[in-house]
């Protein structure tokens, strides 16, 4: 059977095995950083691509080719290329596709530093971006101008759980012949595949849910076609935001478990966030899958379930917020998402602390805005831990 043919759970046990002919179960670590060629003439080959041999581990190794292909055919892609981090992913995205005298339109909400670069360091290098609610496809079309090289977006973004129309996007994006990269992370390909909605790069830190067990950083891109897959692959390459075996080896093992562990981490974030809703000291809350959400019949069309990130404000504001993250014991006051275990922070003065103040207000980044990633523990002590802590 194609592994291409077979079921998404099937994939995620299966796809990108490596033979390596010993009979291995699962494909090891490769931890060396060279191999040898049968011949001088091998390795000429190997070089100029007439054989697919591998060569050199920041170029490729079994290990993190394993992975690569995995998350491939995850996305319905036509190849992956890993990362260091999620953050090497982005900036190989940005070289490759942005030079002086260029322009990006990316969403306003997205993880503080895939923003932050583009307003401290790529000035620089004469690189110019607008930052626009793409959750409003209009201001999308509005902010293209003829030297627009790159269209980025998060969705849901992280940390204000908008929504952007993944498909009205591409549309508009391939009318002026712009690619569109879609950061995936808050979702994973278990609940959104935006390259069958029109995208033509894909990216994820996967430090988040499709390793899941807070014990690695990494990232990773997929493309929709050879073309730009061939245009990025190199800029990685010699940029040197390459991926270690022994990250990769991490990251594949949790990769196996991404469905269980969303569907669990799911379940538990729907309860979350009613029993959030209903709570008196709560203020608001944005959370996909409720009806309060103001893309909640988008996210049903465009996401197979909404996923296991919350945010929500108290009635007293940052105070209030402060106070809660430091009194919950089951939750982790800790960054980062999409692990196991549950996690609480506060965006504005951690995650998202480096963008001035006038950006985060703009992006809907609030003070009293608190983020929630909702692992797998029993509901009832998250929403017991939660409870005595706002009390
Ligand atoms: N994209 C998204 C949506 C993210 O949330 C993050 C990290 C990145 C990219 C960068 O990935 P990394 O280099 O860390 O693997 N988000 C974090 C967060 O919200 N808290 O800590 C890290």
């Amino acid at each position: 059977m194609d592994i291409k043919d077979a079921g998404f759970d099937s994939k995620l046990i299966h796809a990108g095995d490596f033979e390596d002919g010993l009979g291995s179960a699962v494909t090891p670590i490769y931890q060396t950083s060279t191999f040898k060629f049968e011949s001088a003439e091998h390795g000429a080959k190997c070089f100029s691509g007439q054989s697919d041999g591998f060569i050199y581990t920041r170029l490729g190794n079994p290990t993190i080719r394993d992975l690569e292909r995995a998350v491939a055919v995850l996305e319905n892609g036509f190849d992956g290329i890993s990362a260091s981090s999620g953050m090497g992913a982005i900036n190989t995205i940005y070289m490759t596709y942005l030079g002086a005298g260029d322009h990006i339109v990316s969403s306003d909400a997205v993880y503080g530093p895939s923003r932050a670069v583009l307003e401290s360091i790529y000035p620089r290098f004469d690189v110019e971006s607008t930052f626009v609610n793409t959750s409003d496809w209009k201001k999308v079309r509005d902010a293209i101008k003829p030297n627009t090289k790159l269209i980025y977006v998060e969705t849901p973004a992280n940390p204000t759980m908008g929504i952007t129309d993944i498909r009205k996007v591409a549309e508009l994006a391939h009318e002026s012949g712009i690619p569109l990269c879609v950061d995936n992370t808050f979702c994973s390909p278990y609940l959104q595949k935006p390259l069958d909605m029109g995208a033509d790069i894909v990216l994820h830190s996967m430090t988040k849910f499709i390793n899941g067990h807070a014990d690695v950083v990494a990232g990773m891109i997929v493309t929709k076609t050879e073309e730009h897959y061939k245009k990025i692959r190199p800029v990685l390459t010699n940029m040197g935001f390459n991926m270690d075996p022994s990250q990769a080896f991490l990251v594949r093992r949790g990769l196996k478990t991404l469905a269980i562990r969303i569907e669990r981490a799911q379940k538990n974030a729907i309860k979350v966030a009613h029993f959030l809703e209903d709570h008196p000291a709560v203020d608001w809350v944005k959370y996909p899958g409720l009806a309060s959400h103001p893309q909640h019949e988008l996210a049903k069309k465009q996401m197979s379930g909404p996923g296991a990130m919350i945010s929500f404000g108290l009635k007293g504001g940052f105070k209030a917020g402060e106070k809660m993250m430091n009194k919950v014991k089951l939750a982790l006051l800790a960054v980062s998402l999409g692990g196991i275990e549950t996690l609480i922070q506060h965006p504005a003065s951690m995650t998202h602390s480096k963008l001035s103040k006038e950006s985060k207000i703009k992006a809907g980044i609030t003070d009293d805005l608190v983020r929630l990633s909702v692992g797998i523990e029993n509901v009832e002590d998250i929403i017991h831990d939660l409870d005595q802590a706002m009390k």
